[in-house]
């Protein structure tokens, strides 16, 4: 037999075996080098709130800066664990199921053994499971979690990327909230969150010998639900979801071994996004890294910090130019809800290239009287809670929705999204 032949089909036998790895082309590596050097450069901007997620991105790397992770280690450990002490405090406690999970996998990350460590004198491992058992009888009582499934789902990973045993019964509640189509971002299906489980099934398939065969069952029909809605879900530029949901979907898919995944039309895609700029928030770029290294979350549980890559170094940033911008006018409409009204309709001048934010923030310098707005911190950045003095709040469901007139909802938040000429906003008051 031809040489050739036998070796496409051995590539061919191993492709089916061992899934698909969706690869960047070999003529594109240098966008990856520069993703990593952007997200380095984000950890020594002090104005950005130390990011546990970006953290798991700069160690699921092939290449490291390891004095610049072990400083960020550091600036993250400082901030993380006052803010968690607080609101795991038993005076006045806050959900935080998300932030400890990340918290957990990168104690993990940095091969500290998250087993050791402590908030509040009690075990962080010891804490997620708390967190997760609270959200189990939130689902139990108002059908809902406390966060969201977003979160529980990372909850579970983190804890089974650590090797413990979860409780069955949360386990069961995160079967039963796919089976019901309870993963949505307000009304349509997220990506994020189905990825996220997809990740944390495939986790629990790999630990089956800590669970009993029918709970084996229902993890193994939900991963293949879940694996099914995410093939489904891609479109013909290989996107699922969008563009920022489509990193994580491709993670969990990777480490389902799923051989459907239409690999080489999304690498295009994303590589398109990455030489336009898109990828330039330090959240989306560190979900986005593992996939550039084919890595996913699970790798964490491997990683043993010895003989690691030391040789990404970042050159010195070549200095601003002194550009003057031209103007563009932004119109602002904002409206409350049930019933339907404009509560304000505003508009102002500000220099190309400008975000959102910058446009809002104008707004109420201009007219501090008339228009206001308020928001606060997380990990993709500022996120928008009051609007002309009209508050939303995570416990009545409500949030300010985003959306380019006439009905085209953002798909990044006010301080990423660049204002184009004759662009209008609605800023509106919605449930989810
Ligand atoms: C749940 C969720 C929501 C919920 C949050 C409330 C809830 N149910 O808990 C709701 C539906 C309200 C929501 C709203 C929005 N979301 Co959202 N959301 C998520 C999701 C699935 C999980 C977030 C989470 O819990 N993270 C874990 C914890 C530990 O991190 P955290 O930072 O503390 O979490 C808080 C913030 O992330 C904040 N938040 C949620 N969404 C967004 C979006 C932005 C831009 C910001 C700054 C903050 C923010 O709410 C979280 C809970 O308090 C993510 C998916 C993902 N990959 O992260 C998308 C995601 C972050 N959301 C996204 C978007 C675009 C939005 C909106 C801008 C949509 C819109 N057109 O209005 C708005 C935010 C507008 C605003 N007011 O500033 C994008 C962001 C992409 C990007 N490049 O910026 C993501 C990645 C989904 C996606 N793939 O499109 N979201």
């Amino acid at each position: 037999m031809d040489s050739t032949f036998l070796a496409l089909i051995v590539l061919g036998i191993f492709s089916i075996v061992s899934g698909k790895i969706c690869e960047v082309s070999s003529g594109n590596t240098n966008l990856i080098t520069s993703l990593n050097k952007k997200l380095l450069r984000s950890v020594q901007d002090e104005s950005e709130q130390p990011n546990p997620s970006v953290y798991l991105g700069l160690r699921l790397s092939s290449t490291h800066s390891l004095s610049l992770e072990q400083e960020y280690l550091t600036k993250l450990q400082t901030t993380l664990v006052p803010s968690l002490n607080s609101s795991l405090s038993e005076l006045k406690p806050q959900p935080v199921t998300g932030l400890l999970a990340l918290y957990a996998l990168t104690l993990q990350a940095a091969c500290i053994d998250p087993s050791t460590a402590t908030l509040n004198d009690k075990k962080v491992l010891q804490h997620l499971k708390l967190q997760l058992h609270h959200e189990k009888q939130h689902i139990a009582s108002f059908k809902r979690p406390l966060t969201n499934y977003y979160q529980y789902s990372l909850g579970v990973l983190s804890l089974c990327v650590n090797g413990v045993r979860l409780n069955p019964h949360v386990i069961h509640k995160l079967t039963e909230a796919e089976k019901h189509g309870a993963f949505l971002h307000k009304d349509s299906a997220s990506v994020d969150t189905q990825a996220m489980a997809g990740l944390a099934f495939q986790c629990l398939k790999d630990s089956a010998k800590f669970y009993d065969a029918l709970l084996n069952k229902h993890v193994q029909h939900t991963l293949e639900a879940l694996e099914a809605e995410l093939v489904k879900a891609q479109d013909e530029k290989g996107l699922i979801g969008n563009v920022f949901s489509t990193p994580l979907a491709i993670q969990a898919l990777m480490a389902m071994n799923s051989v459907a995944t239409q690999c080489s039309t999304v690498m295009e895609t994303l590589e398109a996004e990455m030489s336009l700029g898109t990828f330039h928030n330090p959240m989306a770029i560190s979900q986005l890294l593992p996939v550039l290294h084919q890595k996913t979350y699970l790798d964490i549980s491997k990683m043993d910090c010895t003989g690691e890559d030391d040789s990404l170094v970042l050159e010195p940033r070549p200095p601003a130019g002194d550009l003057t911008l031209e103007k563009v006018m932004v119109r602002v409409v904002v409206e409350s809800s049930e019933p339907r009204h404009v509560i304000y309709r505003g508009r102002v001048r500000v220099p190309e290239g400008s975000s959102l934010h910058d446009a809002l923030k104008e707004m109420q310098r201009q007219k501090p009287q008339e228009f206001s707005y308020e928001t606060v911190d997380s990990l993709w950045g500022p996120y928008l809670t009051t609007v002309a003095g009209v508050m939303t709040q995570h416990k009545d469901r409500t949030y300010w929705q985003l959306i380019k007139f006439p009905d085209t909802p953002l798909i990044e938040g006010i301080a990423d999204y660049k204002i184009q000429h004759g662009d209008t906003f609605i800023l509106r008051k919605s449930k989810w």
